[in-house]
């Protein structure tokens, strides 16, 4: 099976999870692509959506989804998004799609976490995949000396060769050299370092369930 065969595989298991008559919560990327294809096929036995990016959103209301501001709901039944690692306790590293700050917004808001991803993402320690954190940009260089206080190096990312600017207007930086061995503990330290927006470590928002696309199909984590 090809990759994108996995993650529309994934997409379509995680309907299960959809509660009827409910907003459901809906993350960023291509995973995410084949859940909201689903999704527009029981459109009719949803309430709407709310939405991480601006990309998710067109994609949406595209296809006849109405998107609510997150302020005009309440709690929300359920999430539903990818990552870039997964470990098996749910702690997830995302941002790859530049959506975090958002993503976890989102996240906080709902219930229930549920990880869509390809089996490729399950890992044992998070940080081989390079760590997004949104910053303010004023802050950037200093926050990037102190990932190289802790042996691990920063680089901005950048996009048309300008640095990129995410939803809400400020920059990433990739953070390579990082094994996160205490997860919250990790997010709770980098979080309050002045100038950090979003660390793209996902602990505290853990995925309660993760469905991972596997060849022999879905394999569940909970
Ligand atoms: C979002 O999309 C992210 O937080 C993560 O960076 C990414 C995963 O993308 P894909 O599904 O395309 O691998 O969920």
């Amino acid at each position: 099976m090809t990759q994108d065969e996995l993650k529309a595989m994934v997409g379509q298991a995680a309907l299960d999870y959809v509660v009827p008559g409910e907003i459901v919560g809906v993350g960023t990327g291509s995973t995410v692509n084949k859940f909201i294809d689903e999704l527009a096929l029981i459109k009719d036995r949803i309430a709407g959506a709310v939405s991480s990016s601006v990309a998710s959103t067109e994609r949406l209301q595209a296809l006849g989804i109405q998107v609510f501001d997150c302020n005009a709901v309440g709690e929300i039944a359920v999430y539903i998004d990818g990552a870039d690692e997964i470990d098996a306790k749910g702690h997830m590293v995302k941002g790859g799609g530049a959506a975090l700050t958002r993503e976890k917004i989102v996240a906080a808001q709902a219930r229930r976490f549920v990880c869509i991803a390809d089996e490729s993402k399950l890992v044992d320690v998070l940080g081989r995949f390079p760590l997004p954190v949104e910053v303010i940009p004023m802050a950037a260089n200093r926050i990037a000396r102190q990932f190289a206080a802790l042996k691990a190096e920063a680089t901005l990312r950048m996009r048309d060769g300008a640095p990129l600017v995410t939803d809400n207007g400020q920059h990433i930086l990739d953070v390579r050299g990082l094994a996160i061995t205490d997860p919250p503990g990790f997010e709770s330290e980098v979080n309050q370092w002045p100038g950090v927006v979003t660390v793209g470590v996902f602990a505290h928002q853990r995925a309660q369930v993760c469905l991972l696309g596997t060849p022999t199909g879905v394999r569940t984590l909970r």
